[in-house]
């Protein structure tokens, strides 16, 4: 009812021409598949990226188990992929609806003016949140600001008016996609050639990324930024012992020290730590960038360091790097994964020393965790 009002003439200029923008596919049944579907990508992406934030933050009231072992690895596996998934679907909805920006009156109502007005933080923040995700996977950051903190409130931003857009629109759009058009018209074989093409297109971008956590598919990613295999030792590095500074280190110097409240503090050599004994566990290093890659760690069990010492795993630790400067110089190890049998000071990678850009001499790694705390070039364990 609403655009079958016609504006005044002299408002039907350039853009706002009648018939300037008509296409069979600004229909409103497309609209609707795409609309779901981008639903789902986002809900996925806001789902698991809250997850992710709160691990990294380590946030107390959100228990995070060390077991299974892969959980974090799903977690930003899907975040990843459903992002690049969702990137052909955003672009065809917005090719569908943008018609729809041109209707006359522009406001027909309370409801309608909210309903618009959401649209802007959706479209912007859906934009944003792609423009900042994507770059961030390749290690690209060519912005000024912190893309953990924009991507952060970019999330909410866009929630927010997801929410306002689903109330108006969600039911509609179930509608749409359950019951079929009683009488289609000859264009409704175009717009399912459409839609057909722009899912296959969102299934192909996610297939070409899973590539780099999922093994067996690794030749088929062109667009992953990593190959899980690629890299000294056969696993990719994020930071290089150049780009750390830490290149160079002299082990005869080298000392791993346990303080904190322990009650034997311990400062112990490379030959001392290697002379404990040795545990081997294939673990995963899974970058919240979204690659992941399968490593068979051999080294000290934490919590058989900290009661050496006289301490208490079950409080949990921090530890701190030889590298003196950026955000991943230590991390905190949770009572939780401190005493889980696979959490180590690992000295070897898949049998052999570890290379100088996995840690050399020693590196935390421990079951469940991101990357970025899984701290390289261990030099101190305080016990919390
Ligand atoms: N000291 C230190 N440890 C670090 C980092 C770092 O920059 N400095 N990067 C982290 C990140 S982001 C990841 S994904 C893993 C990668 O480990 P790898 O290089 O052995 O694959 O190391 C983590 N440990
Ligand atoms: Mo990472």
């Amino acid at each position: 009812m609403v655009a079958r009002l016609t504006p005044p003439d002299r408002f039907r200029k350039g853009l706002f021409r009648q018939g300037f923008f008509t296409t069979a596919l600004s229909h409103e049944r497309v609209a609707s598949f795409l609309g779901i579907a981008l639903g789902v990508a986002f809900l996925t992406m806001f789902v698991t990226g809250m997850v992710s934030h709160l691990v990294r933050s380590y946030a107390e009231w959100f228990p995070w188990p060390s077991r299974p072992v892969w959980l974090y690895r799903v977690n930003q596996g899907l975040h990843v992929t459903a992002g690049i998934a969702a990137f052909p679907l955003l672009f065809a909805k917005l090719w569908s609806v943008w018609p729809k920006l041109f209707v006359w009156p522009p406001v027909a109502s309370a409801a309608h003016l909210v309903e618009r007005l959401s649209l802007a933080p959706l479209v912007g923040g859906s934009i944003f949140m792609m423009a900042t995700g994507i770059p961030n996977i390749t290690t690209w950051y060519p912005w000024g600001f912190s893309f953990v903190g924009a991507h952060y409130a970019g999330a909410w931003i866009t929630l927010g008016a997801l929410v306002v857009h689903l109330g108006a629109k969600l039911r509609i759009a179930l509608t749409n996609v359950t019951t079929p058009d009683p009488a289609p018209p000859p264009e409704a074989v175009t717009r399912r050639r459409f839609l057909a093409g722009v899912f296959a297109t969102s299934g192909l971008f996610a297939l070409v990324t899973v590539g780099q956590t999922v093994r067996p598919l690794r030749h088929l990613g062109f667009l992953a930024p990593r190959d899980p295999t690629v890299g000294p030792q056969g696993l990719p590095v994020n930071k290089s012992a150049v780009q750390a500074g830490v290149e160079g280190l002299d082990v005869s110097q080298w000392r791993l020290v346990v303080d904190g409240r322990v009650t034997r503090p311990l400062e112990l050599s490379l030959a001392e730590v290697s002379g404990l004994p040795q545990h081997t566990a294939s673990l995963p290093i899974t970058c919240v960038e979204g690659w992941s890659a399968d490593g068979v760690w051999t080294g000290v069990r934490l919590s058989e360091l900290v009661e050496m010492a006289g301490g208490d795993p079950r409080s949990g630790v921090r530890v701190y790097s030889v590298q003196s400067r950026g955000p991943f110089t230590t991390s905190l190890v949770f009572g939780s994964h401190a005493i889980d049998p696979d959490t180590l000071l690992a000295l070897k990678l898949h049998g052999e020393e570890l290379h100088p850009d996995h840690g050399y001499p020693c590196r935390l790694i421990a079951p469940n965790r991101p990357g970025v705390q899984q701290t390289k070039w261990l030099r101190r364990i305080e016990v919390l």
